[in-house]
């Protein structure tokens, strides 16, 4: 997010919502917006699909055909161009690249935009009427936008509709996007990702040093714990195609195939192709699942032996901090010790270092701190979670975690009284600063940004600008703004670069003694002098420089975004005119195909529905947490299909007949009809929460004895469709087709 829900419910006029269904999947949040439709008489606009809970607070609610989003915002575009309506001051001065959307637009006519999306034309211009006319809006989205193979593109051409409106850096606007789970923001941030280091820092020679350094080991000993250098610079396997790396049965770009698999906190079942999944688990050597429940990933196996179940205990048995969707931090106090045997996530990982012999090293950073300008280790041992705390607040610059210190983060939690819920602004004791800290949060003595890109506030009061991280320039134009955007308060008019060693003097117009010249780090990420950040901070200076926003990606495969046809596309007709990619090589260590799925042959003929997944309000993720309950599985008793009534009586299916439901891979579920309006009878809903049955196979006997949830189902994602986002590789949950049979 880059601001947060007490900024929506204080400052929006209209709230965009694409691709999300917050009455379900986050009520609390979405209470946010109902109020400020009652403060601020904030219009509530829901695109989606299906007929949400959502939708049914919306003022405007737009149905659009899954995996057209790019589309309809260019055909938003188109009009807002059309009329001058675009905030022209902020492009000019902010936006890099803005000229070939401009383009692009002029293509989405209203007429095309309807007949790719399926939204009337005349909902189209009404919208985007309203968007002209009401600032600031929100926008606000979650996975019905990433969930696709154009899922980059989609998560880019919002922010550029925010950028042309003028909505960035202000508030009331901005692009809050909801995230997941409680702590999905922190466990990006702390690198549960296959292609980069905390924090995001890259696979390259100099992220890698610099962490030796900040963990008090040597560089070389990190490189031999890998098969051979290279593979320390080359992504993992993701967690969406790890399976291909057991199978290999097509090509993969690794040194051997996977033999062992390690599961700890995610449901087996939540990634698409999960019969590949289970065909993966056959083949391992080794299994190990550590976490507080029977993971369905020792169920929907065959497999007989070398597994292990390892219990770990609940977030109410341990503490630390965990990050929310808004960049805030907060600390978690312990309610109760372990119970049983159940150990602590982190305590199975100091065992696991402890086995595998590099426990020591492991453990090391917690006992340093910087003396001198220098990591060194300062004490025997360490104390549990606060010295984790520290060390991430010591080394991750890239996000600003500086002032994430322990101490700092169980002050917000023990004086949450203090804080203002609408502008997170603390007072008493916590005067100057903002609840959590949200990131970034420079130092020890920075109050955290809630609102990013903030020029008409210091840095040093939570301001910016946009990041500088793509150089200076781009085919001989500028990415630095003039001096029309110059930070509040700040020394330099107008941009400036990101804080470097070498130009550190001549951007800030100082001069480093000769003490500090050899303290100092290369750059502002990997400085642990603090030289470049206290500087800085004399200046009012973001250490990540002052840019322009770049609309133009041009390290991507589309530049601009485009829309592009889903893989399995409804509307064969389209494929010509909007392919998807080329087929990629190796992507996270695999190949993926995209244009030669796609023109195979005319999915749609054979597989004539569409095919949409959903939350329901009592299951998360894979399920197996609720599903254990006795009560909450009682709402949802199980698996089932939301289906219009018109498109079952095709198939002669009554309202509570079992159906089969059939995916262009060949795979197949059995699940029960439920009649409802909220889809139209081209496509039908599936909430993505069950496991325990496989292609009609219930997998009962293998839960050990006494396990077993009280509801078991079918997994959506034996049928979500082959597909795969071109850079993140996120699979296409949402825009897939199927073949219903009755069964
Ligand atoms: N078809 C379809 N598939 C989807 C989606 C969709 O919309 N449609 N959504 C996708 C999204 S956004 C996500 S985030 C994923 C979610 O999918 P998962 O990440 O698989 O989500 P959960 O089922 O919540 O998995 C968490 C697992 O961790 C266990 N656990 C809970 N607490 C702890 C703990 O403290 N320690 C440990 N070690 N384990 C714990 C739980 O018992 C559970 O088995 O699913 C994805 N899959
Ligand atoms: N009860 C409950 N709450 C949860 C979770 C849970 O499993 N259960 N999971 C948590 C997690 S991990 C996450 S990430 C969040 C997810 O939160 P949400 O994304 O809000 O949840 P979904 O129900 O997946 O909603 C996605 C919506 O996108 C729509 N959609 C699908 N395809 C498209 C498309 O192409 N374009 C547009 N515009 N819309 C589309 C779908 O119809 C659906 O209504 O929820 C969190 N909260
Ligand atoms: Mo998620």
């Amino acid at each position: 997010m880059t601001n947060h829900f007490g900024d929506v419910v204080g400052h929006s006029k209209a709230i965009l919502m694409i691709g999300a269904n917050s009455a379900v999947a986050n009520p609390i949040g979405f209470k946010h917006f109902l109020q400020a439709k009652d403060r601020n008489n904030a219009k509530l606009i829901v695109v989606d699909p299906v007929y949400t809970k959502s939708a049914a607070k919306a003022d405007h609610y737009l149905r659009i055909r899954t995996g057209t989003d790019v589309a309809f915002i260019y055909g938003l575009l188109h009009i807002i161009f059309k009329n001058g309506w675009e905030d022209k001051e902020f492009i000019d001065s902010r936006v890099y690249g803005m000229d070939e959307i401009r383009e692009e637009a002029k293509k989405w006519t209203p007429e095309e935009t309807q007949n790719v999306t399926g939204i009337p034309a005349e909902k189209i211009i009404q919208l985007a009427t309203l968007l002209a006319k009401t600032k600031p809006t929100t926008v606000v989205w979650a996975l019905g936008i990433t969930q696709h193979s154009t899922g980059t593109s989609n998560t880019r051409i919002l922010p550029i509709l925010q950028l042309v409106l003028g909505n960035m850096g202000k508030k009331g606007g901005g692009t809050n996007i909801i995230r997941g789970h409680d702590n999905v923001q922190g466990s990006t941030d702390m690198c549960c990702l296959a292609d980069s280091l905390s924090g995001y820092y890259g696979l390259g020679e100099a992220s890698w040093r610099y962490y030796a350094k900040a963990w008090g080991v040597d560089f070389d000993w990190l490189q031999k714990r890998f098969h051979s250098p290279k593979w320390m610079h080359e992504k993992g396997f993701s967690l969406a195609k790890w399976w291909q790396g057991v199978l290999q049965e097509e090509k993969t770009y690794s040194s051997s195939p996977i033999r062992a698999l390690w599961v700890q906190g995610t449901g087996i079942t939540s990634m698409a192709q999960t019969a590949k999944v289970q065909e993966a688990l056959d083949k391992l050597d080794l299994l190990v699942v550590a976490e507080p429940f029977v993971n369905e990933a020792a169920v929907i196996t065959s497999k007989t032996d070398n597994i292990y179940i390892l219990p770990v205990c609940t977030q109410f048995e341990t503490e630390g901090s965990v990050t929310a969707t808004n960049r805030s931090s907060q600390w978690r106090s312990k309610v109760v010790d372990p119970l049983y045997e159940s150990k602590t996530d982190h305590d199975v990982m100091f065992e696991f270092a402890k086995k595998f012999g590099f426990y020591d090293e492991y453990v090391k950073a917690m006992k340093m701190d910087i003396v001198d300008g220098e990591p060194k280790v300062v004490k025997d041992s360490f104390i549990w979670p606060d010295d984790a705390a520290n060390e991430l607040a010591r080394t991750i610059k890239t996000i600003g975690l500086g002032g994430w210190t322990a101490k700092r983060l169980r002050e917000h939690q023990e004086n949450w009284h203090l804080f203002d819920p609408l502008t997170l602004k603390g007072s008493g004791k916590m005067k100057g600063q903002y609840y959590g800290l949200p990131w970034p949060c420079w130092d020890t003595k920075h109050p955290g940004s809630p609102i990013l890109y903030d020029v008409t506030t210091p840095v040093s009061k939570g301001g910016m600008g946009f990041r500088n991280r793509f150089g200076l320039e781009h085919e001989g134009v500028s990415q630095l703004p003039d001096e029309r955007v110059t930070v509040k308060g700040s020394k330099i008019k107008g941009g400036y670069p990101e804080i470097t060693k070498d130009n550190i003097e001549k951007v800030l117009g100082i001069t480093l003694t000769k003490e500090e010249k050899i303290k100092i780090g290369a750059n502002w990420k990997v400085d642990f002098s603090g030289i470049i950040q206290e500087k800085c901070n004399e200046a009012e200076v973001c250490v990540y420089g002052n840019a322009k926003a770049r609309a133009k990606v041009w390290t991507f495969p589309d530049p601009i975004p485009k829309h592009r046809e889903p893989i399995h596309s409804p509307r064969h007709d389209l494929v010509q005119k909007y392919p998807t990619y080329e087929d990629q090589k190796n992507n996270f260590r695999v190949d993926v195909r995209f244009k030669s799925e796609q023109t195979a042959q005319d999915w749609s003929k054979e597989f004539p529905t569409m095919l949409v997944t959903m939350r329901v309000v009592n299951l998360s993720g894979a399920g197996m947490l609720e599903r254990t309950s006795k009560y909450l599985s009682h709402i949802t008793p199980e698996m089932f299909a939301n289906i219009n009534p018109e498109l079952a009586a095709d198939y002669g299916i009554r309202n509570g007949d079992m159906m089969w439901l059939h995916s262009p891979q060949g795979t197949k579920i059995k699940v029960k009809a439920i009649y409802s309006h909220s889809v139209t009878p081209d496509r039908i809903c599936l909430p993505y929460n069950f496991a325990g049955v496989m292609q009609g196979v219930d997998m009962s006997a293998n839960y050990p004895e006494g396990t077993k949830p009280y509801t078991i189902g079918e997994s959506s994602n034996t049928i979500t469709n082959y597909g795969f986002d071109i850079i993140t590789q996120i699979p296409e949950f949402n825009a897939g087709l199927c073949k219903i049979e009755r069964a």
